[in-house]
């Protein structure tokens, strides 16, 4: 075996023995490397004459083709173990449940109105809309409260210094009987309507909020009665918080949009210290709790709209949304509803994917 032929088996045997990839490299720098060994006799071909160099170039020409291959294949096992060594310790357990993702939810407000909106649609009832800042005119004056009348002190308006084009100033509506005079006005009668949105009145403590949900409702026809307003309104309700033990009782009251004026009271009874609705409130241990105003619409109000009161009659009712979703999902503090406290949301919040199934439906535990 030539010299060169012993060093290439030396050389081949140590790297094909090296230990790690650190071990690998500190050889091939002492072989290949600018100083390594093979690199030096690499360089004293340069020196020879060209027939010393053609006899003597083969020989060394395959010692570092030999040992570069050898560097190469330990190289690839070398590389290869270490991937199977990450392979058998670096294991992910797909069994383990995902991180939750952060999911949103439907406030008990928006649920409530598209459950009044449903039923209301089983009844014929279409929603309409409108602004939520005002002309005093449609707010008041059109809704029979002339500039003098006691019931504006009682709306606690918040109004602003804009000068409105009916007169008066311009203002956040305190309720959207507005959109029903609107709604009046450009499409005339028959009118069957819910307007749900937005007001606002100065008032704040535990069950008042600056700004609170109202859904109001609004039938004009011919022959239209104060029978008709009663079914109404016990159908909605029974619909609503999904039980036909519902017991209304219409008591006289006043507003200056409606004549005559009911209030409406829903029976309840009293369970381990709670108000479950149902049955009459006449009963002993029971009691009867306000929940709406209703009314013969005004005929004043027809007139201002621009209908003819000979011809059209109607009622009307507004009610509170956020007081119906705290009695119906058992809320007790009205501020935490805006308040937007995720907490508060993710506990009351409905899914999203649960609006198929709003509420009952009208009819449907008849
Ligand atoms: C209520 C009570 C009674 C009402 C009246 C009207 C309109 F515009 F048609 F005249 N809309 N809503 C009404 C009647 C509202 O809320 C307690």
């Amino acid at each position: 075996m030539s010299e060169h032929e012993q060093m290439a088996h030396e050389a081949s045997a140590r790297i094909a023995g090296a230990a790690d990839l650190n071990a690998l490299e500190a050889m091939r720098v002492e072989y290949l490397g600018k100083q390594g060994s093979i690199s030096g006799l690499l360089k004293t071909l340069g020196k020879m004459s060209p027939d010393e160099r053609q006899e003597k170039a083969p020989a060394i020409q395959s010692l570092r083709q030999t040992v570069a291959d050898a560097l190469t294949a330990r190289k690839d096992e070398l590389e290869a173990a270490e991937l199977e060594a990450r392979l058998a310790t670096e294991t992910l357990d797909l069994t383990l449940p995902a991180p939750a993702a952060p999911k949103g939810s439907v406030h008990p407000v928006s649920q409530v109105m598209d459950e009044l909106a449903e039923i209301f649609a089983d009844l014929g009832f279409a929603v309409a809309t409108g602004p939520e800042i005002e002309d005093d005119w449609y707010n008041f004056t059109a809704l029979n409260m002339p500039e003098s009348h006691p019931a504006r002190a009682m709306h606690d308006t918040f109004y602003f210094p804009d000068t409105a084009p009916k007169g008066g100033k311009m203002l956040l509506r305190t309720h959207t009987s507005p959109v029903q005079v609107r709604t009046m006005m450009a499409e005339g009668a028959p009118l069957r309507i819910i307007a749900p949105g937005r007001v606002y009145r100065s008032d704040s403590d535990a069950t008042h909020t600056p700004m609170f949900h109202q859904i109001e409702g609004l039938v004009i026809d011919k022959g239209i009665h104060l029978g008709h307003l009663k079914w109404t309104l016990e159908t909605f309700l029974k619909a609503f918080f999904e039980t036909e033990d519902i017991v209304l009782r219409l008591r006289p009251s006043y507003f200056p949009f409606t004549e005559p004026s009911v209030e409406v009271d829903v029976g309840f009874a009293i369970e381990n210290g709670k108000r479950i609705l149902g049955g009459s409130g006449d009963e002993p241990g029971h009691g009867w709790m306000e929940l709406l105003g209703s009314g013969m619409v005004n005929r004043r109000v027809i007139e201002f709209a621009g209908l003819d009161p000979d011809e059209w009659q109607g009622f009307a009712f507004g009610v509170g949304v956020d007081r119906l979703a705290m009695l119906k999902y058992g809320m007790d503090d009205l501020r935490a509803f805006f308040d937007g406290d995720t907490r508060w949301l993710s506990h009351y919040g409905f899914s999203p994917f649960d609006q198929p199934t709003l509420s009952a439906g009208v009819g449907a535990k008849a």
